[in-house]
């Protein structure tokens, strides 16, 4: 069968840096694995209109990502593609799997899929192998009709039958054992086509960084937090398995860098340390590594980062979120700030570069709550401080409370990414101007100080990345004009596609 999967068009205001989707190459995967030929389109970096290459290829399924500020784009995509044919369109991803039934209730729509996709890709895809083998005229329609009940028992989906009945089928179980899914399939994508292959490391454009993902999901419910993707059940490969993966991008695909990206790493301290023990033991440390999206403060001890760091780990996220110990305890991080101080001290005791993830504008937050974060970043002073104002997800026990108790300033969902300068609620007495100022304060009281100045002017990395590092600072705190002018094209391309 022919299988398409697609990354619809949407950029950050911030930065033009494109990037394979690890989601996509894992369905990529399991779909090479079915015995499917596969082709990923991923409107970042093609040259042609989707149509067109709908009608070259002409696949028996299509399957779309969408995160929130790209769903807009998944629809426009999917309308290009029921242009051409009534092929079956399936959405996936984080901001689908919260509100399915505002995709599904689209005429370009077919199928949603919640939440985590491999398995249900693969039931599905061979649903509508065996429909079409039965029926060489089969369509889209066939798929949802009720009298033929082909979505039926298949968990996870939510969908409209022909006749117009909205169904959601009860969830999927959470894939039980990681290490039997297949590595991620890059050689699907035109990697020559990207531009960093993990943006969020060091190596400049055009270098061979990738990301892994060794465990997924995340035992903890913070209150912002868009974590609904992935089921509560916090699981992880076995040391072995990202031993191999991880030897399989240094030796064949020649990484010279990687982006870990876990949401919560170190949930088993073993776990990681055998990880780091089999890293170092078959001589593959001398790649550097990154944990980009944070580890748990409680459990980064100096025992497990020194291991960590003899393994290659160069630098590590912390997400702090907020100085203020009243509005720590608000959001459920279930931390305190000692504990993230020391997590501070014990990367840099055994030399390991840190971020600290910051947010301005959480619920209950005041002047003195904002002035306390950024203090507090500077105070534990990581390498790289990110600010962001916060963003209500839809899914997220704050978008509730910004929604019910508060006022939305944004409704349209491509304004759902955090760099472009604007405040997304206001709640009591916290008002856009407060949180927008406090936030554009903290970028510059954090890096403006002087020993920062100089810290960042001696560094090597700084030198090599600067023209890139200039073009995200003045796009983030002047990102109006910029944003206009993407949303206008991104909207053109898939328009006339
Ligand atoms: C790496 C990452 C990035 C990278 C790369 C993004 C990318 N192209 O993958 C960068 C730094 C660019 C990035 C940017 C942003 N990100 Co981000 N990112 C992540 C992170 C940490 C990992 C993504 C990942 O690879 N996951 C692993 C794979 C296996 O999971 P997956 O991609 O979700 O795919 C699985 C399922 O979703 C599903 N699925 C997905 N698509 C499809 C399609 C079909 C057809 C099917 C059947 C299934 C399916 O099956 C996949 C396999 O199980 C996640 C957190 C997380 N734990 O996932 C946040 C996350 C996805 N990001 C998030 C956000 C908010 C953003 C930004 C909007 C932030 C911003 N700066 O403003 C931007 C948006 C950028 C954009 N272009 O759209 C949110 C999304 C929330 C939401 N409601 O949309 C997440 C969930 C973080 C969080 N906890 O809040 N991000
Ligand atoms: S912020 Fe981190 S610890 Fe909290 S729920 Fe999200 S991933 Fe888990």
């Amino acid at each position: 069968m022919r299988v398409m999967l697609v990354n619809p068009r949407f950029r950050l205001p911030i930065d033009t840096r494109t990037t394979p989707h690890l989601g996509l190459a894992y369905l990529a995967a399991v779909s090479e694995q079915r015995g499917d030929e596969v082709m990923i389109f991923d409107a970042d970096v093609e040259d042609e209109p989707i149509s067109e290459t709908i009608r070259r290829y002409q696949p028996d399924i299509v399957g779309i990502t969408a995160n929130t500020p790209q769903v807009k784009s998944a629809w426009r995509t999917a309308a290009a593609i029921k242009s051409v044919a009534d092929i079956p369109v399936v959405l996936g991803g984080p901001h689908v799997s919260v509100l399915p039934s505002e995709s599904t209730s689209r005429p370009e729509v077919d199928v949603v899929v919640r939440g985590e996709g491999e398995e249900v890709w693969v039931k599905l895809c061979a649903i509508v192998e065996n429909a079409r083998r039965h029926n060489p005229q089969f369509t889209a329609r066939n798929l949802l009709d009720p009298a033929e009940g082909l979505l039926t028992g298949l968990l996870g989906i939510s969908y409209y039958t022909s006749d117009g009945k909205e169904q959601h089928n009860p969830e999927h179980p959470p894939i039980a054992d990681l290490d039997t899914l297949p590595f991620p399939a890059y050689h699907f994508f035109k990697m020559d086509h990207y531009t960093n292959l993990q943006p969020a490391t060091d190596k400049v454009d055009g270098a061979r960084s990738f990301s892994v993902m060794t465990s997924r999901g995340c035992p903890y419910r913070c209150t912002f937090c868009s974590q609904s993707i992935m089921p509560i059940k916090w699981r992880a490969r076995s040391p072995e398995s990202v031993l191999a993966e991880w030897q399989h991008l240094v030796n064949d695909l020649g990484a010279q860098e990687i982006g870990v990206l876990d949401d919560s790493a170190n949930i088993q301290v073993d776990r990681l340390e055998k990880m780091a023990d089999l890293i170092i033991e078959h001589k593959v440390n001398h790649v550097p590594w990154i944990f980009v999206n944070g580890i748990r403060a409680n459990l980064a001890t100096t025992e497990l980062l020194g291991k960590l760091k003899h393994a290659g780990l160069k630098r590590t996220a912390f997400g702090v979120e907020t100085g203020d110990p009243d509005v720590l305890l608000s959001i459920d991080k279930k931390i305190d700030h000692d504990t993230i101080r020391q997590a501070f001290k014990n990367a840099k005791k055994v030399g390991i570069e840190t971020i600290g993830f910051f947010i301005i504008g959480l619920p209950g937050e005041t002047e003195e709550t904002m002035e306390n974060t950024i203090k507090f970043a500077c105070e534990v002073d990581p390498l790289i401080a990110n600010f962001s104002m916060m963003t209500p997800y839809p899914g997220t026990k704050v978008y509730e409370i910004a929604k019910r108790q508060g006022r939305l300033l944004l409704e349209d969902w491509e304004d759902y990414v955090f760099f472009d300068g604007r405040a997304r609620y206001e709640l009591g007495d916290m008002t856009a101007e407060l949180i927008e100022r406090k936030w554009k304060e903290a970028y510059r009281r954090f890096y403006l100080r002087p020993h920062r100045i100089w810290m960042t002017l001696t560094r090597k990395d700084f030198w090599l990345n600067y023209k890139r590092t200039f073009k995200v600072a003045i796009n983030t705190l002047f990102p109006k004009k910029e944003k206009t002018e993407l949303r206008k094209s991104v909207e053109t391309d898939v328009v006339t596609a």
